[in-house]
């Protein structure tokens, strides 16, 4: 055994080796790469900027519709304007995953290099970083795993995306605040570095002149190209141009993808039973009820609309059927009223939708009762599903029996 004086002393003799000692691993030099540059990290970190921007805006405006705020009524118009949100969304979130990739393997020696910074500004602002990192990967790997439909974890999806945006974002104004005036400078140089090794010390001890592998160039292209690769097999699922190119997309939308099967969601019985009524209800002074038959002597109207799933596919398709707002008008509902709209199906999350007063007017909100001409299907909602303008694919509820007035 050792003596504690021993083990002290052995522990001291480390930590003065790694802090005098410039080439072991952790301590900065270790990591050398020409590639690892001030001008490197500007330009992948200004594309993961708008990248993780984007993804954000486009993510608030799909909670918003998932949450309303009464306040805040979405638009009915243009009637395919989720659809593009959304797929911006996704396909942002996609492309961003080679460029955090990158860069974090340029920016990483800084991240463990030892010892930390040596000012409390160092020390908060790699708080800061290790939240933007941990937030970053998070996002995208929860994203994924959500158009996988594979859900390792016990936490709500929806929920724990939505705040950790919060976090991330709040995390990358920050470090923008801190990297502004270095990002400029570098990126409006020209790219001769006599400055870089005064400006950063980890980053800035590329050596100069050329060497045998990737150039700067070189990286920033093989990135772009993988992100647009990543991008390339993936976007087809929401624009038709590029299906065939829809290798990594897990859904066809040419198929027509159901996520929640009328035998899943357990109404296979009460969607085919004879005791099926479409009801309207709530603060109306007419509450009407309709059998099957009933529904199909009412006035009918074809619509264009997509559906547009969160995960990021889409398709589009004629949909025929009642108008809400018709309906609405017989059971003397006021003007401006929003409602819910219920399923037969029990226990879901997408058991009840909110259709807010202007998208409830909509000439093209529908109760609809086929797709492209055909009845539905059991799974598509047989026998009423609602489909409208403007509206995740998750608010396009399914087996449809009751509109409440709210
Ligand atoms: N009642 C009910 N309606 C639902 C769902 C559900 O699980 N239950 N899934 C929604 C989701 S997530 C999507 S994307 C669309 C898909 O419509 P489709 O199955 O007809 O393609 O239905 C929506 N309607
Ligand atoms: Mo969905």
């Amino acid at each position: 055994m050792p003596s504690p004086e021993a083990v002290t002393g052995r522990v001291t003799r480390m930590v003065a080796t790694y802090t005098t000692d410039p080439d072991l691993p952790l301590r900065q030099h270790a990591y050398r790469s020409p590639l690892r540059d001030e001008r490197l990290a500007a330009w992948l970190g200004a594309s993961l900027g708008v990248l993780f921007s984007t993804c954000f805006v486009t993510g608030l405006f799909s909670h918003l519709h998932q949450h309303p705020l009464s306040w805040l009524p979405v638009p009915a118009r243009p009637a395919g304007l989720f659809r593009l949100t959304q797929g911006v969304h996704v396909a942002s979130g996609i492309a961003s995953l080679p460029v955090l990739v990158a860069k974090l393997w340029v920016v990483w020696p800084r991240f463990v290099s030892f010892p930390p910074g040596r000012r409390i500004a160092d020390a908060v602002e790699r708080l800061g970083i290790l939240a933007l990192v941990t937030g970053g990967i998070f996002m995208v790997f929860s994203g994924v795993a959500n158009i996988a439909q594979w859900y390792p974890w016990r936490f709500s999806f929806t929920a724990a995306h939505y705040w950790t945006a919060w976090v991330t974002i709040g995390a990358l104004v920050a470090h923008i605040g801190a990297k502004a005036p270095i990002t400029r400078r570098t990126l409006h140089r020209p790219p001769k570095r006599p400055a870089l090794a005064d400006a950063d010390p980890v980053l800035g001890t590329t050596a100069e002149g050329p060497h045998d592998g990737l150039t700067r160039r070189g990286f920033l292209a093989t990135v772009a190209a993988a992100s647009g690769a990543l991008t390339l097999v993936t976007v087809g699922q929401t624009l038709p141009g590029f299906r065939r190119l829809a290798l990594l997309a897990p859904r066809d939308p040419a198929d027509r993808p159901v996520n929640r099967s009328a035998r899943n969601a357990g109404v296979v019985d009460a969607a085919a039973s004879p005791g099926y009524r479409l009801r309207v209800e709530g603060r109306v002074p007419r509450a009407l009820a309709f059998t099957r038959e009933q529904l199909r002597a009412l006035p009918t109207h074809d619509a264009d609309l997509p559906i547009a799933c969160v995960e990021g596919w889409s398709y589009s398709a004629r949909w025929t059927g009642v108008r809400l707002r018709d309906l609405l008008r017989l059971a003397g509902a006021p003007a401006g009223a929003a409602v819910h709209v219920e399923s037969l199906e029990q226990q879901s999350p997408y058991r009840i939708t909110f259709v807010n007063h202007v998208q409830a007017q909509d000439t093209d909100t529908l109760l609809a009762t086929h797709l492209d001409g055909q009845p539905l299907s059991p799974d598509h909602g047989y026998p009423l599903r609602l489909i409208g303008p403007d509206r995740p694919g998750v608010n396009q509820t399914k087996w449809v029996t009751r509109v409440v007035v709210l």
